[in-house]
């Protein structure tokens, strides 16, 4: 049986959102980023600082996983690990889809998210520090660049690869979302912003973001 450690205030919404699409059974321990471990609706909560937590990730980080002897760490390899386990229409379905679903997990990672999350911290809330609103406009201008290669990779046909929603559109769409106090990039490039909303619009986002939403934040 799976298990998926993490809170949903965190990028355990990722693989949340992967397994409702997938509709595969699992278990999930409410494992708390640290800073909010001291909160009272935390207490008798494991955080990602507990012993038995760095045990499965030493880098005391959620999303981590354990699934039949296998233990994960790393949100976007979680997914591609879990998308090829179970297959269907998410998942690969030959190697050059692999290679094109974990370069644009990568892609996202490296090329989207240390911008992205500069506009949550600088415009919405900022767990470890002061915000500040210039930083988050520096990402914004950062961001159009790989906003306009995404707006033309969606030109096709909508999708990231193989003309079908896939664990691609899952990963990426999660990062792209740290931008989503930024219209001014959505409106830009309405390729992204289409295909983003028909991605939120997905049952199984909905009901994660539900989930998320019930948690303390
Ligand atoms: N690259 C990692 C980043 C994971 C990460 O930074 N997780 C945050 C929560 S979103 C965390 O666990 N922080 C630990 C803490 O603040 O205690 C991934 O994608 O899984």
């Amino acid at each position: 049986m799976l298990t998926i450690y993490g809170s949903l205030r965190s990028r355990t919404t990722r693989p949340m959102w992967l397994v409702y699409e997938l509709g595969i059974p699992f278990k999930r321990i409410p494992v708390v980023p640290v800073h909010q471990a001291s909160k009272p609706e935390a207490a008798g909560l494991l955080h990602t600082r507990s012993p038995e937590f760095l045990r499965i990730n030493p880098n005391a980080r959620v999303p981590s996983i354990e699934d039949d002897g296998v233990v994960l760490y790393e949100s976007m390899a979680i997914n591609l690990y879990l998308a090829s386990k179970h297959g269907g229409p998410l998942a690969p379905a030959n190697l050059a889809e692999d290679g094109l679903m974990t370069m644009w997990s990568l892609w996202a990672a490296t090329e989207v998210e240390p911008y992205s999350i500069n506009i949550v911290y600088h415009r919405v809330a900022n767990p470890k520090g002061a915000m500040d609103p210039r930083i988050a406009d520096q990402a914004v201008e950062s961001l159009r660049a790989p906003f306009a290669v995404l707006d033309k990779a969606l030109a096709k046909d909508g999708f990231l690869v193989g003309g079908r929603f896939t664990v691609a559109d899952i990963n990426v769409s999660e990062i792209v979302r740290y931008a989503g106090t930024a219209p001014e990039l959505f409106e830009v490039y309405p390729r992204v912003k289409a295909w983003h909303e028909a991605c939120k619009a997905r049952p199984a986002f909905k009901k994660m973001w539900a989930e998320r939403e019930s948690e303390p934040a």
